[in-house]
């Protein structure tokens, strides 16, 4: 297992040099490699080489064809390298059929996301998904397993496991599924507690979402410092995956504007479906919220495959029609905005880093989550003070006046208070 110290190095007693392999079968996949690249270098491993084969489908036994693999070899022995990452995810078969012919350790896509998030996971409930969507993609690979893809468990350098050694394994690993099933269960319990009080609070909910590394972390950190109220900031880190879990901070505008704001987890292409399935729970906070910021690297210069990549997943957890905002980040490394053609007038360009037009930023998003406030002409009897105070401390107030038979208000309210305040409107 891969241990982090407190500056989130890698802390491993063996450096694993790995072969980077991936599969073309569509357009230019140098991007894709490249990603694979700091995967790799986020677990810990190093990238000797790289081998990419044109094909319109995997092969079915080995991924690539026989005479790549033997390339694979050659280039391992030349490399000193000891590992295969392999850009797709593996059958089965595939790796047992691969681990036979190589004799080396082999892991593929899915399993370095499973193993980065297992390590960086802190929560409970991370720890447990993670390790639900790990026993996922384990228990139909199991006769493949010998010394790879199973860095968690048995431990690297074991053999493949005999048929009665499988079906204990099996039964093991169904065991511990449920056990986790039933404590997230508890855990999430705590969840919908958490979000039944937010709700209740009626303050507004804006989620961050977006790719990895994109900076969601940097924004929510600018938010929490022009705000009045200053919360506790978030880790944000040039690297992949820095957060796993889902945090929230009260962002208060002023005192008459606050709203939750969510970090998420960031996603990356090819995320693995057992990891969303995971997830889904953390995730859904972002289908509850009343609005989404989808932040993009403006500086990535693929960045709308970026942008199709989080859209894919806010569609899978349910979240893709919700209003939403982009916020295309980091404009202080871009040298001209026109590169970046606007998608619709809800598109901003902003630097977290530079703070350049966050208050551009902040307005739009005002704007949208307290549209629905009401303007609302009030006449409060002077024995209601407690109304008069409270309109005062939490309302936007447009105009006051002393009356003989009351204080008079035009004020913004949210249209719960409307509703409440309804007998009041002057005559
Ligand atoms: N130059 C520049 N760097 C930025 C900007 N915003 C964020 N960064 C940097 O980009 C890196 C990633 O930022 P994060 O906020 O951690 O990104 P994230 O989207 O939260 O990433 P994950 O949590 O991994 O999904 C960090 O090193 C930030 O300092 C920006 O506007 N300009
Ligand atoms: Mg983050």
């Amino acid at each position: 297992m891969l241990q982090f110290n407190e500056n989130n190095e890698v802390v491993r007693e063996e450096q694993h040099r790995a072969i980077l392999a991936g599969l073309q079968t569509g357009g230019d996949i140098t991007y894709s490699m490249e990603e694979l690249s700091g995967l790799a270098e986020a677990a810990g491993i190093e990238a000797a080489g790289f081998l990419v084969q044109r094909k319109a489908r995997p092969d079915a036994a080995l991924y690539l064809g026989k005479g790549k693999i033997d390339e694979i070899i050659e280039m391992c022995a030349n490399m000193e390298a000891d590992m295969v990452i392999f850009n797709d995810e593996l059958s089965g078969v595939q790796i047992r059929n691969l681990e036979e012919k190589l004799d080396l350790v082999i892991i593929d896509r899915t399993v370095l996301i499973l193993d980065i998030f297992a390590n960086r996971a802190i929560s409970r409930e991370g720890k447990l998904q993670v390790e639900l969507a790990q026993l996922q993609y384990r228990m139909p690979r199991l006769r493949g397993m010998g010394k790879s893809l199973s860095r968690a468990g048995s431990g690297i350098g074991t053999r493949g496991p005999g048929e009665k050694k499988l079906e204990t394994d099996r039964r093991h690993i169904a065991g511990r599924m449920d056990e986790i099933k039933r404590e997230l269960e508890e855990v999430r319990h705590s969840r919908s507690t958490q979000r039944a009080k937010r709700q209740k609070s009626g303050l507004p909910v804006v989620a961050l979402v977006g790719y990895t590394n994109s900076g969601k972390s940097a924004i929510m950190n600018k938010l929490l410092e022009t705000g009045e109220k200053t919360d506790k900031s978030v880790f944000e880190e040039d690297m992949l995956f820095a957060t796993l879990d889902t945090s929230q901070r009260n962002i208060r505008l002023d005192t008459k504007h606050e709203f939750i704001l969510i970090d998420t987890v960031g996603f990356v292409s090819k995320l693995p479906h057992s990891l969303i399935k995971a997830f889904k729970a953390t995730l859904e906070e972002v289908a509850y919220a009343d609005l989404l910021l989808h932040v993009v690297d403006a500086s990535y210069k693929d960045h709308d495959f970026h942008i199709d990549v989080t859209n894919k997943v806010l569609e899978e957890i349910g979240a893709a029609d919700k209003e939403k905002i982009y916020v295309y980040n980091k404009m202080d490394l871009v040298e001209t905005a026109d590169e970046i053609l606007p998608e619709d007038t809800n598109t901003f360009f902003v630097s977290a880093k530079t703070g350049y037009n966050m208050d551009v930023l902040v307005e739009a998003v005002k704007n949208k989550i307290f549209s629905d406030f009401i303007v609302a002409r009030l006449l409060i009897p002077y024995d209601r003070g407690d109304i008069s105070a409270y309109l005062h401390e939490k309302c936007r107030i447009i105009k006051v006046e002393h009356r003989a038979d009351g204080t008079f208000f035009e004020v913004e309210l949210p249209p719960a208070d409307f509703g409440r305040l309804e007998s009041y409107r002057e005559k």
